[in-house]
């Protein structure tokens, strides 16, 4: 380095100023990219979650959830680039009171029974494999009605909107009392007062290609789906209606949950997919701008991510960095193995940044 790329340096930094040849291979090389694969095991993950469960109240973090912290976020609840990934435990009784985001976020259910979500007045009730959706501007309350602990897994898009510095989170929600009239004051409440009919997603928008007309398909602030529950016997069923159709060379028999008002992603940055990786089967590579949060639902498997190699059974939760290489393959030539996936394509595709390559 010269003298005068020295002095340059020294009279830029204390400016607030740094000349593109100090930086050009950070710039022209893949950007701010620190985010690596992660694995997080279940076995691992569980037992804190139970022993949270016993000794962080509700109350004090607001939803009790640990969060999977991708080990190159500078932000600790960055996952990827752009999701938030963390699990909830809520035990017998409890109840998380009523908010809205301008993130959207999603649960899916790992454990337990009697676990909730209610969403515009909507509750759904979760078993395991069951997507529940709350777009952005939707409020939603949560609560566990049964007599163990419900674990699911969020996945939000916080980073992403954190870093357009959109995220915002309000409290205060209000409702007119019960049989009140249209003029009367909306009194704040803590939750939600069910408003809708059990089962209204499914009953409204459960088959495929059939949309009632005399409906709103508008539900809150909110251009993200208005079916906010996917129940995993429907999803089940509809990978095994087509796991002798040759699938994706990359992801095998893959579906990604649909917005049934306008067939698209059910959120407007994140799309929700599934995949069933038959027995023995293994997936070629390719990569994608985009980042994903895998959790394995049944069976186990390996992902090759580059160089490392994943090893995944029931529950295991991994990160995929954009523009990193990957493959999947079924461990097992007797039984199926299934992938739940979120990943940021929608968003990518608006901004017209998604790519994707064979690797
Ligand atoms: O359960 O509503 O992990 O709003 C982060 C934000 C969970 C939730 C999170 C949330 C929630």
């Amino acid at each position: 380095m010269t003298d005068f790329h020295q002095s340059l340096r020294e009279r830029s930094a204390k400016l607030n100023l740094v000349g593109l040849w100090e930086i050009v291979q950070s710039v022209e090389g893949g950007g701010a990219q620190s985010f690596k694969p992660h694995i997080w095991h279940w076995r691992d993950l569980r037992p804190l979650l139970i022993d949270a469960g016993k000794h962080i109240s509700l109350e004090e973090a607001d939803r009790r959830v640990i969060i999977l912290s991708n080990p190159g976020a500078v932000h600790r609840h960055h996952s990827t680039n752009t999701l938030y990934v963390s699990c909830s435990i809520y035990n017998p009784g409890e109840k998380a009171s009523v908010h809205r985001h301008t993130p959207n976020a999603s649960r899916f259910v790992l454990e337990g029974s009697g676990g909730y979500t209610t969403i515009e007045g909507e509750k759904c009730t979760m078993s395991r494999g069951d997507l529940i959706v709350t777009p952005n501007g939707t409020w939603h309350d949560h609560g566990n009605e049964g007599d163990a602990p419900v674990l699911w897994v969020d996945v939000l898009d916080l980073p992403l909107v954190e870093n357009f510095g959109s995220s915002y989170f309000e409290f205060d929600y209000r409702e007119l009392p019960a049989g009140a009239s249209n003029s009367a004051e909306p009194i704040a409440r803590k939750y939600q007062t069910v408003s809708r009919p059990d089962e209204y997603s499914r009953d409204v928008y459960g088959v495929g290609g059939l949309v009632p007309t005399f409906l709103e398909h508008v539900r809150g602030r909110s251009r993200g789906t208005p079916m906010f529950v996917y129940r995993w016997t429907d999803t089940h069923a509809a990978l095994n209606r087509l796991r002798d159709y040759a699938g994706s060379p990359y992801d095998g028999i893959i579906l990604e949950y649909t917005n049934p008002a306008n067939g698209e992603a059910v959120t407007t940055t994140m799309s929700f997919q599934v995949q069933l990786l038959r027995p023995g089967e293994r997936t070629q590579a390719h990569r994608q701008t985009s980042s994903t949060a895998y959790c394995c639902i049944e069976g186990s498997g390996t992902t090759t991510v580059g160089d490392r190699v994943f090893e995944w059974g029931p529950n295991d939760m991994f990160v995929i960095p954009s523009w990193a290489p990957h493959a999947h393959a079924n461990g097992s030539t007797a039984k199926d193995a299934i992938l739940y996936s979120v990943s940021d394509i929608p968003a990518l595709k608006r901004l017209g940044l998604y790519r994707e390559e064979p690797a």
